[in-house]
């Protein structure tokens, strides 16, 4: 039996070209810049983002964590979401780390915070605050059901920013999913903050790493805060060799991935004693909330399971489903059919 993983996107294999790649892959030690595979992912990293440099990290929460640094010094600054991954689930790395102090301001529904609540946040010169040195954005937003943050929305963050004095970054870990869900280059959103971080291990299904992008002084910097994290890595190519595979060639069938959420919803909209709002689904990431008092979250987890399905359940009533390189539209129906059976059988 197949093991259909709806779990999250981070579980993804690489394609067999990409392991050809990493076993082919030339290398050298990249802390002294010598590694080709990664200079070569940097450097493509840098034109599709149209930034001046790029660096490769060993993950989504250490490339958020290295910009942050890279931003601020201690007793500064950040504006940002409190539904947002670097607020919720990265360990609070940027006070525990770094001596910054995180602000946090409402994400509306869609993944967008009020720019009245981001410039009501923003301090003013008093011996009491610390200063306010950066806004922090997501795109896709995951906990805010995968939404793609439009490019018009992060330019009126940018001008704002920008007429303030502050600097934004862009949690990116699914930019490419808002890319293919809202048909725009990637360009057009990376040019309104000064720094992103995506994910090569999510939608893009390779093992492991992130790119973060920025201006040339600010990667020099970043690669200092790489190394004090203990980040630098040696021959990474073979890490890198996938992403390049990744950036190439696994951009446009995330469309592939957003058409088997919709289907996944649609047929979860159908199933009486689950309950969705299927016009949040945009992109890969759905949830969904169990409406009957006939089982748990934890019951239907359980019963997923044992029928080979693996789900990831956010709350005593919720989930969270998330379509990936490794399931096809066959996997979609199993599901809904084994949802059926499960809420048809009452007690
Ligand atoms: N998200 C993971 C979990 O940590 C929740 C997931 O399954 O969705 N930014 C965003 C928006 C993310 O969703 C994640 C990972 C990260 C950053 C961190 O990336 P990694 O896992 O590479 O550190």
């Amino acid at each position: 039996m197949k093991i259909i993983d709806l779990r999250s996107d981070t579980v993804t294999l690489p394609s067999d070209e990409m392991r050809e790649a990493m076993a082919g892959a030339e290398l050298g030690d990249d802390v002294f810049r010598e590694d080709p595979t990664v200079n070569r992912l940097q450097k493509t990293a840098a034109e599709l983002t149209g930034k001046e440099a790029a660096l490769l990290v060993s993950s989504g929460t250490m490339g958020n964590l290295v910009c942050v640094l890279t931003h601020c010094g201690r007793g500064e600054e950040v504006i940002l979401g409190d539904k947002s991954h670097m607020f919720l689930n990265e360990c609070g790395s940027m006070a525990t780390v770094g001596g910054i102090h995180p602000h946090t301001i409402p994400n509306q529904p869609d993944g967008t915070m009020y720019l009245k609540d981001i410039e009501s946040a923003i301090r003013g010169d008093n011996d009491h605050w610390p200063h306010t040195k950066l806004i922090c954005l997501e795109n896709t937003h995951n906990r805010c059901f995968g939404t793609p943050l439009s490019s018009e929305y992060m330019a009126s963050v940018a001008v704002l920013a920008r007429e303030r004095g502050l600097r934004v970054h862009l949690d990116g870990a699914r930019i490419f999913n808002a890319v293919v869900a809202l048909g725009v280059d990637l360009k057009e959103f990376s040019r309104h903050v000064d720094s992103l971080s995506f994910c090569l291990s999510k939608g893009l299904s390779t093992p492991v790493g992130s790119v973060v992008c920025g201006t040339r002084d600010f990667i020099a910097e970043a690669r200092r805060n790489r190394k004090l994290l203990g980040g630098g890595m040696r021959q990474a190519g073979i890490i890198a060799a996938p992403g390049i595979i990744a950036l190439d060639k696994m951009i446009t069938r995330l469309a592939e991935d957003h058409e088997n959420a919709r289907r996944l919803a649609e047929g979860i909209a159908n199933i009486s004693g689950l309950s969705i709002d299927v016009s949040t689904v945009r992109t890969n990431i759905i949830y969904f909330d169990i409406e009957t008092e006939h089982i748990t979250a934890e019951q239907l987890r359980n019963r997923l399971e044992r029928e080979g399905i693996k789900a990831l359940s956010t709350g005593p009533r919720r989930f969270r489903l998330v379509t990936h390189y490794g399931i096809d539209a066959e996997d979609i129906d199993r599901t809904l059919t084994v949802l059926n059976e499960i809420l048809s059988q009452k007690g």
